[in-house]
């Protein structure tokens, strides 16, 4: 099982799953192979493809470093674009030679005796990794909103996570539930073509102008010609998001102030009516749920064919939602913006770590991990967008590769040093994460209800701090923070079974 023999699992083919892959073969490291449970690569980017689906980072930062995008057709790409620049990347790396799609991996059980982990597969075949890199994602299964009578509804009922291509909204009366990050994008893509969008609003975000343009022919010749210029774009707005980043991230009224002006004049310049105004301002602290962006989300309710309701909602019957005033809003479709059931908290599935603990156990007190990436009791498993790595003010791409990075150069130690394994120490770990929910206390994130938050209040989702912070922290691997395992001298009692089993 050591030298060359050192199978390695990439769990998910999305953005985390993919550029592990590059990364390693850059590191001359081709013992890999890619699960995913779809049936295309491509996470995010292959599932949301409701209209207007788009980033909402520009997409010179919104890309992987090491395979920057000079042909971006705008400074936020649509999903589909996206999704079409990472089928180039898996191609132009050959990535497909190393890829099982329509294979889940069901459970996990790491066997201490082998250092190996030993994964199942959702068609019962069992595969033996010496490492596990996890990029499984954090927002990827719909959440549909516990709403009486959602499925009396007789009309079209989808989910902007999973939307239904083969419905038509064309001419027809539309409901929209929920007015996040999702529903900023749908609302003003499907507003033009429905007689009649009603969205129903819970909670009003603070949205600020996003300046969209898209890039002329000869921008995306110069940064063809020269990719000094597309690493310097880069550059540029990734040091804005980092220098806008306390704004969105630090409880400081003042710094808060800015944010709510900069919101405020996106909302002036959209809209008129300051009864409308009035209904679309948030009440809560800026930053403290995602700060939202977009140039015709507001301009949208201005429309006569567009109706924003506050209401609450009372349940939905077959003909449209009822709200708690009495009145029934008819409806022909129903597009549920409601978001995702946030899988930070909990392991995705089964996972045994050593002694025969649970991940879900070590994670009862909600999710932590050393720098978001190593679990204590779990060696040789490294996390991709792993708990308090999410960013609230930039590209989630940057904490991304630094996680890669830093299980590259822990591959690199077990192989190098024919070790059994890396294991986080506790210690270590707690440390980490105390200092973590330290800082928490300065973030503004606690003053409000949103994804970010357990049930219990505390953030386990977001990294409170800059990224760069971040990259500079886990760009060294230092193996004093780890226990490490090392093999029997006796070779026979190495595992000699084969590294891939198909029942
Ligand atoms: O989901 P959300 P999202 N009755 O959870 C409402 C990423 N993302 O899909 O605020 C009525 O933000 C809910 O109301 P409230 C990004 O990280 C990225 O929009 O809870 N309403 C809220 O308005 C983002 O943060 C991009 O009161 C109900 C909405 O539904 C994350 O995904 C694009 C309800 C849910 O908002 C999630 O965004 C899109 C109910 N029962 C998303 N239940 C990029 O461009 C929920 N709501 C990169």
């Amino acid at each position: 099982m050591q030298g060359t023999d050192f199978p390695i699992a990439i769990i998910g083919a999305g953005f985390a799953g993919i550029g592990a892959a590059i990364q390693l073969e850059k590191a001359g490291i081709e013992s890999f192979t890619i699960f995913e449970r779809a049936d295309e690569v491509g996470g995010t980017w292959r599932d949301n493809t409701y209209p207007g689906a788009a980033c909402d980072v520009p997409s010179h930062v919104y890309s992987l470093s090491f395979e920057q995008n000079p042909d971006w057709s705008q400074r936020y790409a649509p999903s589909w674009e996206i999704q079409d620049y990472l089928l180039r990347v898996v191609d132009k790396w050959k990535l497909r030679e190393r890829m099982r799609l329509n294979t889940e991996i069901v459970a996990a059980r790491f066997d201490e005796g082998a250092g190996v982990w030993n994964l199942t597969t959702n068609q019962g075949d069992e595969f033996r990794a010496r490492v596990v890199l996890a990029g499984v994602g954090g927002l990827v299964d719909p959440a549909y909103p516990d709403i009486p009578g959602l499925e009396d509804f007789q009309g079209d009922t989808m989910h902007t996570a999973r939307w239904n291509h083969d419905v038509d909204l064309g001419g027809k009366r539309v409901s929209v539930i929920g007015t996040g990050a999702s529903a900023v994008q749908v609302v003003p893509s499907i507003a033009p073509i429905a007689t009649l969008l009603t969205v129903f609003q819970r909670t009003p975000a603070w949205v600020v102008a996003k300046f969209d343009a898209f890039y002329p022919k000869w921008i995306k010749r110069l940064l063809r010609r020269f990719p000094f210029f597309l690493r310097a774009s880069r550059f540029v707005k990734y040091w804005i998001s980092e220098l806008r980043g306390p704004i969105v991230f630090y409880n400081s009224r003042l710094l808060s102030l800015i944010g709510v002006a900069l919101s405020k004049w996106n909302l002036r310049r959209q809209v008129e009516d300051p009864a409308l105004r009035k209904k679309l301002t948030p009440s809560f602290q800026f930053g403290c749920k995602r700060v939202l962006v977009s140039d015709d989300y507001w301009a949208t309710f201005e429309r006569d064919d567009v109706e924003l309701v506050t209401e609450a909602i009372e349940r939905i019957e077959t003909k449209g939602i009822r709200t708690k005033d009495g009145s029934l809003h008819e409806a022909d479709a129903i597009v549920l913006a409601t978001g995702f059931k946030v899988g930070l908290a909990t392991a995705p599935f089964p996972i045994v770590g050593r002694n025969g603990r649970t991940l879900d156990d070590a994670w009862a007190g909600g999710a932590v991990a050393y720098k978001g990436m190593t679990v204590s009791g779990f060696p040789n498993w490294f996390i991709m967008m792993g708990p308090n790595t999410g960013p609230g003010h930039t590209s989630v791409l940057v904490y991304t590769e630094a996680q890669i990075a830093h299980a590259v150069q822990a591959i690199r130690k077990l192989q190098r040093e024919g070790l059994k394994y890396l294991d986080i120490r506790q210690d270590v770990q707690d440390r980490y994460n105390e200092s973590i929910q330290r800082r928490m206390k300065h973030m503004v994130w606690s003053g409000c209800k949103s994804w970010y938050l357990d049930a219990d209040g505390s953030n386990h989702s977001l990294y409170p701090g800059f990224a760069a912070e971040y990259v500079l922290r886990t760009r060294r691997l230092d193996p004093r923070d780890y226990e490490i395992g090392r093999f029997a001298e006796d070779p026979a009692e190495h595992d000699s079974r084969p590294l891939l089993t198909t029942q």
